[in-house]
């Protein structure tokens, strides 16, 4: 059987051949309601199902479509990343990781994961995005479980003192000095949390609640890349609004920013 790092190599590989890009500069994962901003970005010259390329698996989320998109922006190579897939649809976390191993095996040593989330501080409402300063992973697992990575690759005892890039976050306040950084708390879902899980979360530093993002900094770090993590809140989380939550108005908070987004990706690509 072939090691996830080999088959990352090889999707890197099959994705280079049909993208003709060389080599990427970025990678940006694109989470529920990132999508549309994120195309008008700029031109998009190639495009590849997730399902065409190896060792990838097909989403099941509505919202959230399999494809790796190759945009040049100021002379960036950028692979945007949609269909992201999820533990809580039955994946393992080397599957979670996939695609962002994938992107860094074909170059982007910068790697911007965007995700949907439920936001704890009530002073931050639905629609504002807020920037990941650090996470909690609460899946319990780790892409780094299993065998130990290939020669050639950093041991599985990965460093996450500095998870997501200081230096990222200071580009980041630079051209967009409204950003508020944040906690953010990685469940499994798919079961939104009950309000006593906010109430732990709180208490342990988190303020964003979400379901994605945490397995694939770990990854993309491992790999040697710098990690920006960029949340769009789009609920108050459990217990802190007194509206109950459903998926739609998730669909809806994205379909309301995704020109704020665009904007927003727009002004950080140079910085990145
Ligand atoms: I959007 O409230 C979105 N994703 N765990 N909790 C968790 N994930 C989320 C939430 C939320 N909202």
């Amino acid at each position: 059987m072939t090691n996830p790092y080999e088959l990352s190599q090889h999707a890197a590989d099959a994705l280079r051949e049909h993208s003709g890009v060389d080599s990427y500069d970025i990678a940006i994962v694109l989470g529920s309601g990132w999508k549309e901003g994120a195309e008008s970005l700029g031109t998009v010259t190639s495009s590849i199902a997730t399902t065409d390329l190896p060792g990838f698996v097909a989403p099941t989320v509505a919202g959230h479509s399999g494809q790796i998109m190759s945009l040049e922006v100021a002379g960036k190579h950028i692979a945007l990343v949609s269909g992201r897939v999820h533990l809580y649809e039955g994946n393992t976390a080397h599957q979670v990781v996939h695609p962002v191993r994938t992107v860094v095996a074909a170059g982007a040593g910068t790697v911007v994961l965007t995700n949907a989330c439920g936001g704890i501080d009530p002073t931050i409402g639905a629609g504002s995005v807020v920037m990941i300063r650090d996470h909690i992973n609460l899946t319990a697992t780790s892409p780094m479980e299993g065998d130990a990575p290939p020669d050639g690759y950093g041991a599985r005892f990965v460093d996450l003192t500095d998870l997501y890039s200081q230096r990222l976050r200071a580009g980041a306040h630079s051209v967009a000095p409204e950003l508020t950084e944040g906690v953010y708390a990685g469940f499994r879902g798919p079961h939104y949390e009950t309000p006593a899980e906010i109430n732990m979360a709180r208490t342990m530093g988190a303020t964003l609640v979400g379901m994605s993002t945490v397995l694939e900094a770990i990854a993309a770090r491992h790999l040697g890349a710098d990690v920006m993590g960029l949340s769009l809140v789009s609920n108050l989380a459990a217990g802190v609004s007194s509206t109950p939550l459903n998926h739609l108005e998730v669909l809806e908070a994205g379909e309301h920013a995704a020109r704020s987004l665009g904007d927003l990706l727009g002004r950080l690509v140079p910085v990145l």
